[in-house]
């Protein structure tokens, strides 16, 4: 019998969201607008894929999803500051995430950088709170995540993606960009919840290749949607890459290139994963679901 991929994803995105809601509570004191802003930007809306590649991770790694549980809302918490600080309009000047008005339009634009900063921070305060797993293993997991998130992983794709706005780059310098700003997160999803659960070296290769290019993939489908996609069904502003003059894939190849160019991601990504059980076909499913996915 075929198993429901789809539920399976489903299942673990919402065993995610209520774990964040739990996890970043209301409070009632001095500084609740930070709470309240963290909790507008964090919880009703979002695919939860980070999250879900976590637990995806641990199950691989032999371990149970209630291990990975705290890594997976960290990242969920660190792409969330990430969507906000990019939303200001000393960034990207968005006014629309997630269906909803950006963080600095609900509240303003201080309590914007605060609730972002916290939830980066909080991420990191959550692990130290809550990791279920050896330190060893939190150390290691908690490694690969600060790594992803900072000056040589997805800040530094943000800074050459601001930097070189409305200028031409090479093809280099777009891979780059894209690998950084959105690949370094999927990629530390995947691997942060496989090395907290204890994964085999053996695997780590694999679960690479896959996270690699599925995060390029992903971004490539993100530049797509921008130019073809429906605002009210993505939840936020199209053709605002143009707009920015942003550097993207559909400028570089096309949108019938750009379409390509994914599929071979995508390609790639589905056999570097299929050797690796039922969770492996999971990846793979996952893979071609966000190839095909239209928000
Ligand atoms: C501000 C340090 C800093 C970094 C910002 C992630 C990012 C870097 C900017 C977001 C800009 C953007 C639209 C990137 C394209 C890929 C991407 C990350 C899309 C949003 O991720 P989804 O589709 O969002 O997983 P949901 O809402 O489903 O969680």
């Amino acid at each position: 019998m075929s198993i429901d991929f789809k539920s399976v994803f489903l299942d673990r995105a919402a065993e995610v969201s209520s774990a964040l809601d739990e996890y970043l509570e209301e409070k009632d004191n001095y500084q609740k607008k930070i709470y309240e802003a963290q909790r507008y930007s964090l919880l009703g809306g979002g695919k939860r894929l980070r999250g879900v590649l976590c637990l995806t991770g641990g199950l691989l790694a032999g371990g149970k999803k209630s291990d990975v549980m705290p890594f997976a809302c960290a990242l969920e918490m660190i792409h969330a500051y990430s969507l906000v600080h990019d939303d200001l309009p000393a960034m990207d000047n968005d006014d629309l995430r997630r269906g909803k008005p950006s963080c600095h339009k609900k509240y303003d634009e201080a309590t914007a950088i605060l609730a972002g900063d916290a939830l980066l921070n909080g991420a990191f305060e959550l692990i130290l709170k809550d990791s279920r797993v050896d330190s060893d293993r939190t150390l290691a997991a908690m490694k690969i995540i600060a790594l992803a998130s900072g000056a040589d992983g997805m800040i530094g794709g943000q800074v050459v993606d601001l930097e070189y706005e409305g200028k031409k780059i090479s093809k280099e310098q777009l891979l780059y960009l894209h690998s950084h700003k959105t690949g370094a997160l999927i990629s530390a999803a995947l691997m942060s919840g496989y090395t907290a659960a204890g994964g085999k070296k053996e695997n780590e290769a694999a679960l690479k290749e896959y996270a690699e290019k599925t995060g390029l993939a992903f971004q490539v489908v993100d530049d797509i949607l921008d130019v073809i996609g429906d605002e009210k069904t993505l939840g936020k502003m199209t053709h605002s890459d143009d707009k920015n003059g942003k550097n993207t894939f559909v400028e570089f190849l096309g949108l019938d290139g750009a379409k390509q160019y994914a599929e071979q991601l995508t390609l790639q990504a589905v056999q570097a994963v299929s050797p690796l059980g039922t969770e492996g076909e999971f990846l793979a499913w996952l893979a071609d679901y966000l190839l095909g996915r239209k928000f």
